[in-house]
């Protein structure tokens, strides 16, 4: 078991997954021919001609997501029946054969270019289950889906990621497909070196639930197995019954412990990524237009995954004009104002901080104030328990601190606890388990000179390279301190 931790602690991220992991916060946009048949699943017999957005803005979506302070934007480029919202040269079954722009149009182009411009990484969401293409159910199905993959690997500038689910259902005739993982991958891998291949691939890890909800020790070192989960067939999603973005799916709650990576013969860093849909469903129903969530649903699951070592994929699904909904919208813009208010003032800028050791001036306790992902503090190698605190020359109130480990190094922080000095006492804050890329701590209001982290373990030599201390502003206060 030590011979595993000791493993664990030296697992590290790659270059792609630390870009991936930087975003934080994303939209998934559920777009395609179930917005205008008022569907979650299409059968793939959809007429492309009903295909036709009246006041399609693709600089719009990008507004709305940046209203939110969202880094980077997923499209569903086609979804599981089968429709390409760019003219793909394999299929005729695409936009060019809609009346939107008389056929002449390419959608996602307009999305790349518009997330170009407003600066906003570009993803794609390919739906390996087609159930449209009469190839679907042989390995030229697989030769066609390589070929749209290299479409959209080339066509449209960088990609952050290529999004797969793992559905795989029956195709036109009948027949279930065996998908070629590898070769998709090698084609990702060859075409677009930067981008993460999230959910039924390498590199991000699907948190197990469509609801929102994250694990409170979400940990990235994970075993190897874990790579494989959403690939199998048995573990398709069956059915779509518009309830699923509402389902909690609680199995192996525990993945990262020390007791769960006992034995594992293999580790990987697999960080896991939240997504769940704005309103129950993932494309757009003018009937749920009074069931988006609210902000302090959004805030809550903003924190328990930006906050708690994940990234937060939230779905916006725009509406048969091409628009994203004013009630989506205005939630968007309301989340992004309380965002900014509250990380805006880091009160740790004029603090001094001390640490029980450090490894040296390189990794002194000031690293963790100098605002640079690359520089970090250390105790020595050996130490496994540490204390950072930070001081003011006045008092100062705060209720949120931002963590952050160095993660270029590993994740090796297991329990924390935060505590303030009260009347000469110190006083207990917050206790937390993993910290990773980002650990966003919440509190009641406190008031003090001076604040410190205690590490209580680790699996080795453990990094801070963040200590953020901020107040929130009236609205969080009362409405979201967990
Ligand atoms: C699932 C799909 O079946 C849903 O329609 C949706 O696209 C979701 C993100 O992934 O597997």
């Amino acid at each position: 078991m030590e011979h595993t931790i000791s493993q664990a602690a030296k697992v590290t991220p790659s270059a792609r997954q630390i870009a991936w992991q930087e975003l934080e916060f994303y939209s998934f946009i559920h777009f395609g021919i179930n917005t205008f048949t008022d569907k979650e699943w299409g059968m793939g017999d959809e007429s492309p001609s009903l295909f036709n957005p009246t006041a399609f803005d693709a600089k719009q979506w990008v507004e709305v997501c940046k209203s939110a302070g969202m880094k980077g934007l997923i499209l569903t480029c086609k979804h599981h029946d089968g429709f390409c919202l760019w003219p793909s040269t394999h299929t005729d079954h695409t936009i060019a054969q809609s009346p939107w722009k008389n056929g002449e149009g390419d959608l996602v182009k307009e999305v790349a270019d518009a997330c170009r411009e407003g600066g906003l990484s570009f993803g794609v969401y390919l739906s390996p289950w087609d159930r449209h293409d009469q190839r679907y159910g042989s390995s030229a199905y697989n030769e066609y889906f390589k070929d749209q993959l290299r479409e959209l690997l080339t066509g449209y500038g960088d990609i952050f990621c290529v999004w797969f689910d793992g559905a795989c259902g029956e195709g036109p005739n009948g027949l279930k497909q065996v998908y070629d993982w590898d070769g998709y991958y090698e084609v990702i891998r060859e075409l677009q070196p930067g981008a993460v291949i999230s959910v039924c691939g390498p590199d991000v890890r699907w948190c197990g639930n469509e609801a929102g909800h994250c694990r409170t020790s979400e940990w990235s070192v994970v075993p190897a197995e874990l790579q494989d989960c959403e690939k199998i067939q048995e573990e398709s999603q069956q059915v779509d019954d518009g309830k699923f973005s509402r389902q909690v799916n609680s199995r192996n709650e525990d993945i990262g412990s020390r007791e769960a990576l006992a034995g594992a013969e293999n580790l990987i860093w697999y960080p896991a990524e939240v997504n769940t849909s704005i309103r129950p469903g993932w494309f757009y129903h003018p009937a749920e237009d009074d069931q988006v969530r609210s902000v302090d649903e959004l805030l809550d699951i903003y924190y328990q995954s930006v906050g708690g070592n994940a990234t937060f994929l939230l779905n916006l699904p725009p509406d048969c004009r091409g628009l994203i909904h004013e009630n989506d919208a205005s939630r968007m813009a309301e989340l992004g104002r309380i965002l900014s208010s509250t990380f805006r003032d880091n009160l740790a800028a004029d603090a001094q901080a001390s640490a029980s050791e450090s490894e040296g001036e390189q990794h002194s306790p000031q690293r963790v104030l100098d605002g640079g992902k690359h520089t970090y503090w250390r105790p020595r190698a050996g130490t496994e328990q540490a204390t950072i605190e930070l001081v003011w020359n006045e008092e100062r109130s705060f209720d949120t601190i931002v963590l952050k480990e160095h993660i270029e190094s590993g994740q090796r922080i297991e329990k924390i606890r935060l505590e303030c000095l009260e009347q000469g006492v110190w006083t207990p804050l917050a206790e937390y388990t993993v910290i990773g890329y980002k650990r966003i701590c919440r509190f009641p209001q406190a008031t003090s000179r001076s604040v410190r982290l205690v590490i209580e373990e680790s699996r080795w030599c453990p990094t801070l390279s963040a200590f953020e201390v901020y107040l929130s502003p009236e609205h969080t206060e009362t409405q979201a301190v967990e």
